[in-house]
């Protein structure tokens, strides 16, 4: 079936739970997250944006199906996984003090950067919360899965922060942490739809693999559409990952190569006045041709 359809299938199946646990919360809470899921606009009254692509929440219905089970009894492995996204894009807004998301004012722009970390830890409560409370004799199992990709998305994000200090990064430690920060809780959603779906232990291991690998080619497109995407269709300034210097796998891999293109990249990241319009353009155009131009091209 085209994606399309099958994100269709699996929000009508999971956005009526994810509603109704985030309803589960005290009303102060209700209203923020309400807010950054799209559901109502900063006063509380009924908005219907978009709360983002809910891949993670279609890979687990999709994994529990792929191993013969059926997808509805992984519905609360899909809201889940959609929580602990969310409280990580509440928390990653407030570091990289981002002003959008998803074409809105982030979180932490619109209510403070308390509410916006609070809101994000009690998201992540009712992930867990939402696993106990399914009564599915693999939730114990589900629950030590979701709090290892937890902090396994930690400790990605944590080397992405310390990347950001450093003059050089390695392609391989850039991999290891794309791993953790996005591979980790793509994994998780793919293992835990197996498991509730009923998968044999080999098959939850495998497709938990599945979808790390698969996060890893996510979070590349990321960091291209950073350099290289419509801002429209992103949601993001032009070169807004430039203008941050942001060391990612297109950026870090310019710059290890040996190169004039690499040399006068790394003076245009080192230096710490805003880069212009053309300064943009042209540490893009560095990318490219340091990088190779299969970067432009996938
Ligand atoms: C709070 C668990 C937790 C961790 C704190 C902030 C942080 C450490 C980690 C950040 C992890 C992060 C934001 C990774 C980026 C992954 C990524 C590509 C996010 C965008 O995902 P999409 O495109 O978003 O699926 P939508 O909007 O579609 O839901």
């Amino acid at each position: 079936r085209p994606a399309r359809e099958v994100v269709a299938w699996s929000r009508a199946l999971v956005a009526p739970a994810l509603r109704a646990a985030v309803d589960s919360l005290p009303e102060s809470m209700r209203h923020v997250a309400g807010y950054h899921f799209g559901w109502t606009d900063e006063e509380g009254r009924p908005a219907g944006a978009s709360g983002g692509k809910a891949i993670r929440p279609t890979l687990a219905l999709l994994a529990a199906d792929a191993v013969g089970g059926d997808p509805v009894d992984a519905v609360p492995a899909a809201v889940a996984v959609e929580l602990v996204h969310n409280f990580s894009l509440l928390h990653d807004d407030v570091m990289d003090g981002d002003l959008t998301r998803r074409h809105r004012r982030t979180v932490w722009s619109v209510f403070g950067v308390g509410q916006a970390i609070l809101v994000g830890d009690a998201l992540a409560s009712l992930a867990v919360d939402v696993l106990a409370a399914s009564g599915h004799p693999a939730s114990t199992e589900a629950i030590r899965r979701l709090s290892a990709a937890v902090i396994a998305l930690v400790e990605g994000q944590a080397a992405d922060l310390a990347f950001e200090k450093r003059p050089h990064v390695a392609v391989a430690e850039c991999l290891r942490m794309a791993e953790g920060k996005t591979g980790a809780l793509l994994g998780c959603a793919c293992a835990l739809g197996a498991l509730f779906g009923g998968g044999t232990p080999g098959q939850v291991g495998r497709l938990g693999d599945f979808g790390e690998r698969l996060g890893l080619a996510f979070q590349f497109v990321d960091d291209l559409l950073g350099i290289w995407g419509d801002p429209v269709q992103t949601g993001k300034p032009v070169f807004s990952d430039l203008q941050s210097r942001k060391k990612s796998l297109p950026a870090v891999a310019a710059l290890a190569s040996d190169s004039p293109a690499a040399r006068e990249l790394g003076a245009l990241y080192r230096r710490e006045q805003p880069l212009s319009g053309t300064d943009l353009d042209r540490a893009a155009e560095l990318i490219d041709l340091a990088g190779g131009r299969a970067w432009s091209r996938a």
